[in-house]
């Protein structure tokens, strides 16, 4: 390895392995790095979430990723990098410490600087940076774990941590600033690892990330003064360039290796990366990341609109989910079985119906009410309904079981049909408002004796 050509560096990120995501995470960075190492590429790096969640040694998750990293360390050095705390919690890059290879593995779970040598070792800074570089490096690296928001609160209290926190991550990234100039200046590229959000930043769902509490501007970043900033968190490849005299300067979020939501936008993979002193450059490789297609019905799922969907975009081998929803009372119409039919050829269906519930007024004043009557008049009174009808009902369920007034009921001669045409429409509105009174009643009734 020479210091004259531009450092080739294979960025891969947020690789979420873990028991749900096993087979696309595989996949994916099996395939990803394959073709790294097939590119010559002079050091590796995993700028966070290499696993979702704990994981057990035995777990066939931890078994594959362990076997991939060592897989590449035998062809590169590698440099891991702690991801946000609850999918990598604490302690879980250690085991790759120990994992051998013809290189070095550099777990980053600490704020360090790191060198790189001829000989492909890593030199790890004592503290936060260099007093001096180190003899014979040919890169340097400056690492930001994923700042541990309940250790910033813990240390600044909890009001002023959120806020507060860009500023220390800014303190810190200018802090790195001469140490780089330096490197420049030898003739070293200088690259930044960190996992977190950068204001303005657009989400894998499209949302751009516009809070106060983020760890990152791009300001910020750039002035740390690093020709490649290589983050990790965001799931959607997305990176800003600067060129303000120091040559060409690149931020870049490698994106998640896989797709692992439904409405992810956007390619995946891993950033090829060529750094100098002075220049910096990225480009997105492709993994074969699953296909995914979302179909939305405002109201219930209409088969014939299915099926014409279904031909102008085939789901075959793709991961589809079905959106609908439905108003509560037609919640039982919806036929799964025939949409599983219909995508049969899709490699996963997963079906989100969401049910409009059906809003009833709180009658204000009817736990004030202490007889049942009273109850039953405060309810009618908020609805606009007549009391008196339901309270010969009320004496009925007083003193009759529900079953005698039920075959009473029954019992009644059935209205002919002349019958029916004599009434009066409002007569068959007050008939039905009754019905309803009379089961909203029975609730009441219920609830009181229960
Ligand atoms: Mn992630």
């Amino acid at each position: 390895m020479t210091a004259r050509r531009p450092l080739r560096v294979a960025h891969f990120s947020d690789l979420h392995y873990g028991p749900r995501n096993l087979t696309e995470a595989d996949r994916c960075f099996g395939a990803a790095i394959e073709r790294a190492v097939h590119a010559g590429v002079d050091v590796a790096v995993i700028s966070g979430d290499s696993t979702d969640h704990a994981l057990d040694l035995h777990s066939p998750s931890a078994v594959a990723l362990v076997s991939r990293v060592r897989w590449l360390a035998d062809r590169c050095p590698v440099l891991m990098l702690q991801g946000t705390w609850s999918h990598e919690p604490p302690g879980t890059l250690s085991v790759f410490r120990a994992l051998g290879g013809r290189h070095g593995v550099h777990v980053a779970d600490r704020i360090g600087q790191v060198a790189l040598t001829a000989a492909g070792d890593w030199v790890a800074s004592p503290g936060w940076c260099f007093d001096a570089l180190p003899e014979g490096l040919v890169a340097l690296f400056s690492c930001l774990p994923s700042v541990n928001r309940a250790a910033m609160a813990v240390v600044l209290g909890v009001a002023d941590a959120a806020a507060a926190t860009g500023e220390h991550v800014a303190t810190l990234l200018r802090g790195w600033a001469p140490s780089h100039a330096l490197a420049r200046r030898c003739g070293l590229p200088t690259l930044l690892v960190s996992h977190g959000t950068v204001f303005g930043c657009i989400t894998e769902h499209g949302v751009p990330m516009a809070g106060f509490d983020h760890e990152f501007t791009t300001g910020s970043l750039f002035d740390a003064g690093a020709q490649a900033v290589l983050l990790g968190h965001i799931h959607r490849h997305q990176c800003w360039e600067r060129d303000d005299g120091g040559g060409r300067r690149c931020i870049a979020y490698a994106g998640s290796i896989g797709r692992f939501h439904h409405g992810e936008a956007g390619d995946k993979g891993f950033l090829r990366w060529q750094v100098g002193p002075d220049s910096a450059a990225c480009r997105l490789e492709a993994t074969p990341a699953r296909r995914t297609v979302d179909i939305c019905f405002d109201g219930k799922p209409d088969l014939a609109a299915l099926r014409a969907a279904l031909v102008a975009q085939p789901v075959e081998g793709a991961w589809v989910r079905l959106r609908w929803s439905v108003p509560e009372e037609e919640r039982n119409d919806v036929d799964r079985a025939a949409m599983r039919e219909l995508l049969a050829g899709a490699a996963g269906v997963q079906f989100e119906g969401r049910i409009v519930p059906v809003v009833r007024v709180r009658s204000a004043g009817i736990g004030q009410a202490g007889a049942m009557r009273d109850k039953v008049a405060a309810w009618a009174g908020v609805v606009g309904a007549r009391a008196e009808p339901l309270w010969s009902c009320l004496d009925e369920l007083a003193a009759h079981r529900t079953q005698r007034i039920v075959d009473d009921v029954l019992a009644e001669p059935q209205p002919t049909e002349a019958d029916d045409a004599q009434r009066a429409d409002g007569e068959v509105a007050s008939g039905l408002k009754t019905l309803e009174l009379a089961g909203d009643c029975l609730e009441v009734f219920a609830g009181a004796n229960a």
